[in-house]
């Protein structure tokens, strides 16, 4: 039986985007990844601060942030089966130094650099993906802004 199907998110980064955005979409159709929704974003260092919010005040957050509002990224919401995996496992282990040693078929082993710049972001959890997908697509349900609504606004 097929593993369940989930929802994550792929983001091509400044160092990757555009030149390896074909490159990437034929490996997703070979992974069974199929794309649900797309497009070109610039970031605001503000969106990358609250994308990358679980990294504040690690050492590296500002260069981070600073670097994925810099420059176009390209976004893609992927389903397929175990699509959190799936996509993570194609793009490889964070530092793109250790994805050539051990996942020299990743994404981020053939365009990535080192532990910073490293060509592709996936989701780590269902509840990432939906997280990150709602700031980068800019969806507000109805559930979030009941559930950050001030109790002073209850009668
Ligand atoms: O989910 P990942 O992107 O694989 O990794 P993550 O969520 O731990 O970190 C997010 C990004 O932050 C990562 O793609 C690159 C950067 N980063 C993570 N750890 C380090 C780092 N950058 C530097 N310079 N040093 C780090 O230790």
């Amino acid at each position: 039986s097929m593993p369940p199907l989930q929802t994550t998110l792929a983001l091509i980064k400044p160092d990757a985007y555009p030149a390896h955005k074909n490159h990437i979409a034929n490996k997703l159709k070979q992974c069974k990844l199929t794309i649900l929704n797309e497009k070109e974003l610039h970031m605001t260092l503000g969106m990358a601060q609250e994308f990358y919010r679980e990294h504040e005040g690690k050492p590296f957050f500002e260069d981070l942030t600073t670097w994925m509002s810099s420059a176009p990224i390209y976004a893609m919401v992927l389903e397929g089966p175990s699509g959190v995996k799936a996509w993570r496992n194609l793009a490889g282990p964070t530092n793109s130094e250790t994805a050539r040693e051990t996942a020299p078929w990743s994404i981020r082993a053939k365009f990535g650099t080192d532990g910073s710049t490293n060509a592709v972001h996936g989701s780590d959890s269902p509840e990432s993906a939906e997280r990150e997908i709602n700031i980068i697509f800019n969806i507000n349900t109805d559930s979030q802004v009941a559930t950050t609504k001030p109790d002073t606004a209850v009668d």
